[in-house]
């Protein structure tokens, strides 16, 4: 037993909220069906190209006046410099966002990675959006957008990027989520934005590509007490510490945290990688600065400095993304590394990766996720990273591709 047989749970991937086995599309989706996406049943044909759904419009066509909301409820800009607002829409989500399928683990997004994750160069609070009970003034439900460019194809479009769908477990089923998605749309083209990109577990009309988890045990004796993990048959908890050792610090020569004065060569770098992709972010250097600027606990950032030439080689990063764990005596947190963007320029990736890997373990991460998007396919097996068993869809909202895009041509993470 080489130990890879182990089933390892995905902490996001599987999860199926509304009855649908996430495999097959549903019969029939009374809100999707209505939006400007693209459907189970289109045959593309030969003509089709990349394009938008909905006819042009402008921003005098857009409602000035909020959705109606149901009785009871109002909406609220939250606005995340205020540490009590943070606060509540931290509770939101700690307590009822996304659970896997089994419900043990639940995302638990801190503090600070909240405000780093939604409020990059450009970002706007009204895109900050939530409901409260009148009476009380809880929050009972978000939804977020950021600004971004990705390249779809050959389109460099302005998107925003949405996340953070968040309805108080009490008022699930109540039709709530699409009146949350038609409101952000809607303060989204106000501001003459009309694509936007989100990533769900759950099968909706309809994926641009369909990814999946790997994950890698760095702390397999936690992994298993928590039941991400389980001993694979003929192995020994001993020879399952063994396996998954290593050691304390990273092995390629040249490699440093990054600092603010890598900005400029790491922007270029990354650009010329994400090129080779289909779907990718187009990063000013402000927005590099923003998503790479190493933060403990959030998002850490190395690159790799040539010793001959004192050139910024290769990147490498990776973010802190906690899950609870629910119902277990023993521990509470389980401290997730998601990697982020790495580039190997002089380094090979398979290097690159494990001296990320020995980085989170150093770090105090339990476990270290990863797509099988960018090239990683490739390498997973070899890190001894086992597969999840759930998928991550990426969606294009007002975009239609002529062609799926394989997970092996994904250049983009959302958090
Ligand atoms: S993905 C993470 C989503 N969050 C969670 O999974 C947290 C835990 N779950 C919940 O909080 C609720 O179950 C949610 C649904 C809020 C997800 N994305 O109100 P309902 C459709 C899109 O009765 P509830 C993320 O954050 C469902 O198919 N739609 O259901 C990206 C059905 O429609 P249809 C979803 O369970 C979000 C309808 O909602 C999702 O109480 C991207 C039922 O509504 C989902 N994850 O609440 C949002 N789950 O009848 C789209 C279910 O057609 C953004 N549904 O089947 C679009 C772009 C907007 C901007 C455009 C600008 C141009």
């Amino acid at each position: 037993g080489d130990g890879l047989a182990e089933r390892l749970r995905a902490a996001l991937g599987a999860i199926t909220m509304d009855g649908s086995d996430g495999r097959r599309p549903k019969a029939n989706y009374a809100f999707w069906g209505t939006q400007p996406v693209a459907q189970f049943n289109e045959q593309p044909g030969s003509t089709v190209t990349d394009g938008p759904i909905d006819k042009p419009k402008t921003v005098a066509d857009v409602c000035k006046e909020p959705y109606g909301l149901p009785q009871n409820f109002e909406w609220v800009t939250c606005n995340i410099d205020s540490d009590a607002e943070l606060k509540e829409i931290y509770e939101l989500l700690s307590a009822h966002y996304v659970e896997d399928d089994d419900n043990m683990f639940r995302f638990a997004y801190s503090k600070e990675f909240l405000r780093w994750a939604l409020q990059p160069p450009g970002y706007q609070q009204a895109w900050h959006c939530g409901v409260r009970v009148a009476a009380s003034g809880k929050l009972v439900a978000f939804i977020s957008g950021i600004p971004a460019t990705v390249r779809v194809n050959a389109c460099a479009l302005k998107t925003v990027e949405i996340n953070f769908l968040c309805v108080h477990k009490k008022l699930r089923h109540k039709r709530l989520a699409p009146v949350l998605i038609k409101e952000i749309t809607r303060r989204v083209n106000l501001h003459d934005i009309w694509q936007a990109v989100y990533t769900a577990g759950v099968l909706l009309p309809k994926p641009v590509a369909e990814c999946q988890y790997w994950h890698r045990s760095l702390n397999p004796k936690k992994l298993i007490a928590v039941g991400f993990s389980r001993l694979a048959p003929r192995m020994t908890m001993a020879r399952t510490l063994k396996l998954y050792k290593l050691p304390e610090a990273p092995q390629t020569p040249g490699l440093r945290q990054m600092e603010d004065r890598d900005v400029p060569q790491v922007t270029a770098l990354l650009a010329s990688y994400l090129r080779h992709y289909l779907i990718a972010p187009e990063l000013s250097e402000e927005e590099v600065r923003h998503w790479l600027a190493f933060q403990a606990d959030v998002i850490y950032s190395y690159v790799v400095e040539s010793p001959e030439t004192g050139r910024v080689t290769d990147l490498l990063s990776f973010y802190t993304l906690p899950s609870s764990v629910i119902g277990n005596d023993q521990y509470d947190l389980l401290k997730a590394a998601y990697m982020f963007y790495t580039v190997p320029g002089a380094t090979p990736l398979p290097q690159l990766m494990n001296d990320a890997l020995i980085l989170a373990h150093s770090t105090g991460h339990d476990v270290f996720n990863a797509l099988d998007i960018f090239e990683n396919e490739k390498i997973l097996k070899e890190l001894k990273f086992g597969i999840g068993d759930g998928k991550l869809r990426y969606y294009l909202f007002n975009w239609r591709v002529a062609r799926d895009i394989p997970a092996s041509k994904v250049g983009l993470v959302m958090l």
